[in-house]
């Protein structure tokens, strides 16, 4: 489903044609260079073709907020460079009162200002584990647990935007379409990304971004404006908007109906639709790190929950026989940052696991219900360590 060649392959690829798979021309936009436009040094990404996962050791020095070079990167194609000067906003459908709005970048800008502190994690983050831990065959990116971010986005509230287009009170979904290539996979181009939101989500906490963490939105996470849809999973909050359908019917995307629902043996057959995601938790450590014995090692890491605060986090370095609070080190609802001392007595493999409980009691499994591709991963991880 998803291509399998390198970030090498595709920059070869792209020197040989000269150009990535079909970039769209729209004014004031450029080809670029790669599926991915900023740095991915390998201490700081594992590449998976035209996404990125975040190291999570690239955590361990930092504070709240992940900074934008070890944020993850999940393209269906490729990053666009959009000019923001020449770029528009056209908000249409029959959900307005009235015909098609258009916003400029800078009257986008001039509208009261917003800022939030959210979470966006991919639906397929620990997707792997579904394999590695319980056996299980699943489809999609094998990402680790790196695929989530936290930052702080500035922008307008998208609630803002369709009063100020003139949403009628029969509108029913809200559409973010991207402006990024056409999505092409097994031989069918499904268009444009993109995913509804129901009027009641659209108007409640959704913001467009035009920032992250201070700086103006990067290429590579939606420049120059995406969409932030707190709690939910990654696929919601659309980069590169261009445009936004307003419709008085129930809107449907392959991003609803063929991908995001959760097939398999446990689910009926048409699949379960899902918006939100679920509670994790992640080391700042890599798999199988040493550490030494007999000497104090300060374990660190970071859970989260799609809805609310995390209340506790237990950790154990003896495979699940023994459970130890771990110690907060301050978070919010996108995040929970903790910290375990430990002092392994004996040489040899290990395996530490963390678990969170969120304040409505939500917490992580020991196994995750399989769906064939492989979705809201939420089991204890298993964290292999080699003591030396
Ligand atoms: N236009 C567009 N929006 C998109 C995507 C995309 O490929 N194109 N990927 C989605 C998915 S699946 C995720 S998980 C998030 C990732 O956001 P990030 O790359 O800023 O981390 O963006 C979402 N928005
Ligand atoms: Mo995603």
């Amino acid at each position: 489903m998803e291509p399998h060649f390198s970030r090498r392959d595709l920059f070869k690829l792209g020197a040989a044609v000269g150009a990535f798979g079909g970039i769209a021309t729209i004014p004031g936009m450029a080809s670029a260079a790669g599926p991915i436009v900023k740095p991915l040094p390998p201490e700081l990404f594992t590449v998976f073709g035209t996404n990125a996962e975040m190291r999570w050791p690239a955590m361990r020095d930092q504070g709240h907020l992940v900074p934008i070079d070890r944020f993850f990167v999940r393209n269906h194609t490729s990053t666009p460079i959009i000019d923001a000067q020449t770029w528009t906003l056209e908000v249409t459908g029959a959900g307005l009162r009235g015909g098609p709005v258009t916003f400029t970048y800078d009257q986008l800008r001039a509208l009261p200002a917003h800022t939030v502190v959210e979470k966006v994690e991919c639906a397929g983050n620990g997707r792997s584990y579904f394999t590695s831990q319980q056996g299980q065959p699943v489809s999609g990116t094998a990402w680790h647990l790196g695929a989530v971010g936290v930052a702080r986005w500035r922008g307008v509230r998208l609630s803002a935007v369709l009063r100020r287009a003139g949403i009628s009170p029969d509108a029913v979904d809200v559409m973010p379409v991207g402006l990024d290539p056409d999505y092409v996979t097994g031989g069918v181009n499904l268009g444009p990304v993109r995913r509804p939101i129901p009027v009641r989500k659209a108007l409640d906490d959704v913001l467009l971004a035009y920032e992250m963490n201070g700086e103006p939105l990067p290429p590579d996470h939606g420049h120059p404006v995406r969409v932030i849809v707190p709690g939910w999973i990654g696929i919601a909050s659309i980069k590169w908007v261009g445009r936004i359908e307003v419709s008085d019917q129930p809107l449907t995307s392959p991003w609803n109906t063929q991908f995001y629902r959760l097939f398999g043996e446990s689910y009926p057959a048409e699949g379960l639709p899902f918006d939100e995601q679920v509670v994790k938790s992640a080391f700042e450590l890599d798999e199988n790190a040493a550490l030494p014995v007999g000497r104090r090692t300060s374990l660190t890491g970071r859970s989260w929950s799609a809805h609310g605060p995390i209340r506790k986090v237990e950790v154990s370095t003896d495979a699940g026989a023994s459970w130890h609070r771990a110690r907060p080190l301050g978070g919010d609802r996108a995040w929970q940052r903790w910290q375990y001392d430990w002092r392994p007595a004996a040489t040899g493999p290990a395996e530490l696991r963390a678990r969170a409980t969120d304040v409505h009691g939500n917490t992580q499994p020991e196994t995750t219900v399989h769906n064939t591709l492989g979705y809201l991963f939420d089991a204890v991880v298993r964290h292999p360590v080699q003591v030396t």
